[in-house]
């Protein structure tokens, strides 16, 4: 066994071999946007509350992660499949028509039918959110459903979920429903239908529950309809709208060749640019801006790159970077296999029968959290990077100056009275030694390390403490060295991510 003060020389000759440290410099006297409390959310298929088992107080080990991931985040349910799902207020309540849209559904990834949705399953959803204490978003039938349907449900849902219901959202994706051909709008249909039928929507939900808040537009992808629904929709409904809400997925689809892991972890200048624009949007109209739904690759994701440690990587720098641009939540989507569309030709037989069974199982390999049939929950790679991303919530952003380096990605709050920094090296091969430099001095520092066998390692992620100091004095066996009463230097080996208590 190595003695600390050798390894202490083998670290310090491994290090001296490399060029400068990168130079991150936090300006703790410039704090910048608040981290909610509940930034951290996840995003499920509407449709799982088909099976009112799911989402209920019984459901233990998926309570115990969701609180492992957060005291008080914020779960959203919708999807492709909430335009698809119906409320069954009573055995009488008839099922909507479901429109089913001309042409090949080989060539259409929306699950064409309807999954009905009990009272007892809002019921259930109300002590799921007691259990973990997160608020729920609400995603309403807006593509086979009518005002008066998303109203009674919206009543019942109200009723039951009352202070853990943070607010409605009427629709998902309404930008592809054409090009995605979800077959509910006729040919040419555009923004301006789409406001006008959503606000008959919302105002029949308000005529019933005058206290019901709302969100949108829920896109797949396009800002601008994000930018105009916050300018044409808040002057019209004042405090009924409190949040814009978009998604993302980083790539997609899965078969298509261009997905690939590089491309993930080089990282998407187009997140920072729509997020800034949105959020002075958001801004100007006194709403938030919550990223509602989205992951790596969309279509349930890439195996090797969504279920593995890459995606871990991606989610703590995806996160920490809507974060510092004022992005009040996001919500990565997962949840079981058997509602996301990769998985919906298995619960399909119309789809199946047409050859179009899409993936077959195991899906969902973006899924945060793994609750297949009969398996505990347990947490999946992209959840230790969420986990990261957690310790920044109710924290202050902080301006933090560094080299370009796409792939060393910097942050830090000022948090509980200490600064908390994350560093997260996405490169495949270069360990990135670190110099951190704050404008206060600081004596004690705890540390976690987020680690993994590989970058395209399914097992053996950890996000664990590596401490570093608890009484002024430094182990050079975490590689870490103070340097200057307010400096210190950090080795972050490639593929992994490190997060700094510093008091
Ligand atoms: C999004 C949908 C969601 C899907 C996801 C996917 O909103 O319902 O599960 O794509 O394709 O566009 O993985």
């Amino acid at each position: 066994q190595m003695t600390a003060s050798a390894m202490a020389a083998a670290c310090t000759s491994s290090t001296e071999a490399q060029s400068a440290p990168h130079s991150v410099r936090i300006r703790s006297s410039q704090p910048g946007h608040v981290v909610p409390p509940n930034f951290v959310g996840l995003s499920y298929e509407l449709a799982q509350l088909s099976e009112p088992a799911f989402f209920s107080p019984q459901h233990q080990d998926l309570i115990a992660m969701f609180r492992r991931l957060s005291p008080s985040g914020v779960l959203r349910v919708g999807g492709n499949t909430s335009e698809f799902c119906w409320f069954r207020a009573t055995p009488a309540t008839p099922a909507p028509k479901l429109h089913v849209p001309p042409g090949d559904l080989a060539q259409n990834w929306m699950p064409h039918r309807l999954f009905a949705i009990e009272p007892a399953a809002i019921d259930a959803l109300a002590g799921f959110l007691q259990a973990t204490g997160w608020t729920a978003i609400y995603g309403l039938n807006f593509g086979n459903s009518t005002p008066e349907r998303a109203a009674a449900e919206a009543a019942y849902v109200h009723k039951r979920l009352g202070s853990k219901l943070a607010f409605f959202q009427i629709g998902n994706e309404p930008d592809l429903y054409q090009k995605a051909s979800n077959g509910t709008r006729p040919p040419g249909w555009g923004f301006d239908d789409y406001v006008r039928e959503w606000l008959a929507f919302a105002d029949a939900v308000s005529a019933r529950v005058p206290q019901a808040r709302f969100g949108g537009p829920d896109t797949a992808a396009a800002s601008d309809w994000v930018i105009r629904f916050g300018d044409e929709v808040a002057p019209k409904l004042g405090e009924r709208l409190v949040a814009l809400s978009g998604h993302y997925y980083a790539e997609g689809p899965p078969n298509d060749p261009r997905v690939t892991t590089e491309r993930l972890l080089a990282g998407d200048p187009n997140v920072e640019q729509s997020a800034r624009e949105i959020v002075r949007t958001a801004d100007a109209h006194h709403l938030i801006y919550r990223m509602s739904e989205g992951n790596s690759c969309y279509r349930g994701g890439k195996p090797g790159m969504s279920n593995a440690f890459a995606a871990s990587l991606w989610a703590a720098d995806y996160l920490l970077t809507l974060a510092s641009l004022g992005c009040a939540g996001v919500n990565l989507h997962g949840g079981d296999s058997r509602f996301l569309s990769a998985g919906l030709g298995d619960h399909n037989p119309g789809l199946e029968a047409a050859g179009n069974k899409k993936q077959s199982a195991p899906n969902g390999f973006y899924t945060p959290i793994a609750t297949e049939q009969g398996q505990p929950a347990e947490p999946r790679p992209v959840f230790y990077g969420m986990q990261l991303a957690q310790h920044f919530a109710g924290g202050s952003m902080l301006a933090v100056e560094s080299a370009q380096d796409p792939m060393l990605r910097p942050y830090a709050a000022e948090k509980n009275g200490g600064i908390t920094v994350a560093l997260v090296n996405k490169s495949s091969s270069a360990d990135r030694e670190v110099a951190i430099t704050v404008e206060r001095p600081f004596s004690r520092a705890g540390m976690m390390r987020l680690t993994a066998p590989a970058l395209d390692a399914t097992t053996g992620v950890e996000f664990k403490r590596a401490d570093v100091s608890t009484d002024g004095t430094w182990d050079p066996r975490t590689e870490v060295m103070k340097t200057r009463t307010n400096s210190l230097r950090i080795t972050v080996p490639a593929a992994s991510a490190a997060v700094l208590f510093l008091r």
